[in-house]
């Protein structure tokens, strides 16, 4: 189907994708192959998405790269060679790039273009989509490639205009080089971004003030180069490597030992955390046991343990006490670095307990805490996203009867979806890894390829069979949610104060908005709902269609 100009301003399209990340560049690829007129808005003026815009120094995937990456084109798994075993953003921006060249998808991308509103049209069953370069584009289908987490979260701390010197989110990091060498720099916030970006710029400031609010448990990455000959056996056993990961709880081949942790004595549970230490990775200490995320009792075993780490690895016992977590692990995002407790033995590195004593106020010359006062000329603010919702909050999205998908879900509190493609009231539109769907407790590559997969099925299907609107029942999604609800329910992830929770943003409601029930049963849900013609959803042929 070809892309219509109207006029200077009106682009009709059969879909507008938001976003030129991992998720929004596939689904480009897949709609324009089945002949759909396509075209992604992006505000970047590059491929990338979240590698393109966290580019701090430090920054790496925490999924092995063999497993991060697309594996719909056996093709393109022969051509590329991850480096090491967790791939450097560069490099994860470089593949992109390469894909976004190999499958020529530049020239449906406008890039330094914000879409600033979607309005669903009842009498059209169009989308009216309105860009910041005032175009305008009318579209079938809407579809969010957003991310869940694009929306950076700087906090309003007061006085931070008056600040003289330079300062950075890590989520919105300049192309150019950061010079940190000379300087005094101070970093907020200890979560994955702070803590792969803290050993990196202590190495070369003349000093390094980290301002912590909650201490955190990491572990090692022990990265390493990846061996050609494992690469090789990666490359000739992939089909088998793709099936485990589509049909696994997190998108990664790996499962939990089959073990309780109160199977084992103190001291042979001691040995296996240990052993996991050593080895290093995402999922080694987390899948010891199989009721780490469950119990506190269980979950207590493996806090304690990276506790006694870090007493171990922090030369002075102060600094360590003021590093010990004191959260049920793994219920804020498990972290793994490289040397970021030892950071602490340096010299040029102080560490600030703003949980203790908070900050106060961004002065010109620095940060001010309740008791101290910190001179720097360089702040880094690692301080994380509004994720989930916020991506899609930043967008005017309004389905029927002119309602904001901000009202319906309430600012957040009341977030509702069906598998969190599509939400009710809101024809013709999906939500690429939206929330209550794996997204972020996932391999975002895997869950991302099954929506892309899905969703463009959907259409085809929509096409082949002669319909025009699809539209999330609400009885499908009110059980839906209930369904995400009780599955996250019993376990410890709801008992944290985490940005799972939305609990990282002021004034932002507390709920669970991640499916925990696992990509490869997540998978075989979504496959039976389009197995049974989109079970769940409502579909009309053009004169059905609902006209008010
Ligand atoms: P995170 O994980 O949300 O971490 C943000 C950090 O910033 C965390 O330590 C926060 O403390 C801290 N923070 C946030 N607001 C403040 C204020 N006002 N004062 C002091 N400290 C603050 O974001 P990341 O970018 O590190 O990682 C996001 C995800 O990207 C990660 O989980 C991976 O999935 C990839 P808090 O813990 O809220 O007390």
């Amino acid at each position: 189907m070809a892309l219509t100009q109207k006029s200077n301003s009106l682009i009709e399209l059969d879909a507008v994708i938001v976003g030129a990340g991992f998720s929004g560049l596939y689904l480009l690829h897949r709609m324009r192959e089945a002949g759909f007129s396509t075209r992604i808005f992006e505000t970047g003026d590059n491929v990338g998405g979240t590698w393109y815009w966290n580019r701090y120094p430090g920054a790496r995937c925490d999924v092995e790269s063999i497993y991060y990456n697309y594996t719909f084109s056996d093709e393109l798994l022969k051509e590329w060679t991850w480096s090491s075993k967790y791939a450097e953003q560069p490099e994860i921006l470089s593949y992109i790039n390469y894909v976004a060249d190999k499958f020529d998808l530049r020239r449906d991308i406008q890039f330094k273009t914000r879409v600033d509103s979607a309005h669903f049209d009842e009498e059209k069953n169009r989308w009216e989509v309105h860009l910041n370069n005032g175009q305008t584009v009318s579209a079938r289908y809407f579809i969010t490639a957003v991310g869940c987490l694009s929306a950076s979260n700087v906090p309003k701390f007061k006085g931070l205009e008056s600040f003289k010197g330079e300062w950075y989110h890590t989520g919105r990091w300049p192309h150019e080089k950061v010079e940190f060498k000379g300087k005094r720099v101070g970093v907020i916030g200890t979560g994955s971004s702070g803590i792969q970006s803290i050993p990196v710029i202590a190495k070369e400031a003349e000093h390094l003030t980290v301002f912590q609010r909650t201490p955190q448990y990491s572990t090692p990455a022990r990265n390493q180069p990846n061996d050609p000959e494992y690469i090789k056996q990666v490359r000739e056993n992939y089909s088998e490597i793709r099936t485990q990961m589509r049909s696994s709880l997190t998108g990664i081949p790996a499962v939990p030992r089959d073990r309780s942790a109160f199977d084992d004595t103190p001291e042979e549970r001691r040995r296996t955390y240990e052993a996991a230490w050593e080895k290093g990775g995402l999922l080694t200490i987390s899948y010891s046991y199989n009721d780490l995320s469950l119990t506190p009792e269980a979950n207590e075993t493996v806090a304690e343990f990276i506790r006694s780490k870090i007493r171990e690895v922090v030369k002075d016992q102060e600094v360590a006490e003021k590093l010990l977590p004191n959260f049920y692990y793994g219920t804020k995002r498990p972290i793994i670095d490289t040397d970021y407790f030892e950071t602490y033995n340096r010299e040029n590195v102080t560490l600030v307990d703003v949980k203790k004593a908070q900050i106060e106020e961004i002065t010109p010359s620095g940060v001010r805490t309740a008791d101290a006062e910190y001179e720097l000329d360089m702040i880094v603010f690692a301080t994380g996203f509004d994720a989930m919702t916020g991506p899609l909050f930043k967008i005017d999205i309004r389905g029927r009867d002119g309602v904001s998908l901000k009202e319906k879900w309430a600012g957040g509190a009341e977030t509702r979806t069906y598998l969190g493609i599509g939400t009710a009231g809101f024809p013709n539109m999906f939500m690429l890894t939206g929330p209550e769907s794996p997204s972020v407790l996932s391999n975002m590559m895997v869950s991302i390829e099954q929506h892309v997969e899905w969703v463009s099925d959907c259409i085809n299907y929509m096409r082949d069979n002669n319909k025009e609107v699809i539209e999330v029942n609400v009885e499908a999604e009110n059980a839906w949610t209930k369904h995400c609800r009780e599955v996250a329910e019993p376990t410890l992830y709801v008992k944290t104060e985490s940005w799972y929770m939305g609990a990282n943003i002021e004034g932002k409601a507390r709920g669970f908005q991640i499916y925990l029930g696992g990509v490869g049963p997540y998978r075989q849900i979504c496959d039976e709902v389009a197995e049974k013609g989109y079970d769940g959803f409502t579909l009309k042929a053009s004169e059905e269609s609902v006209v008010k």
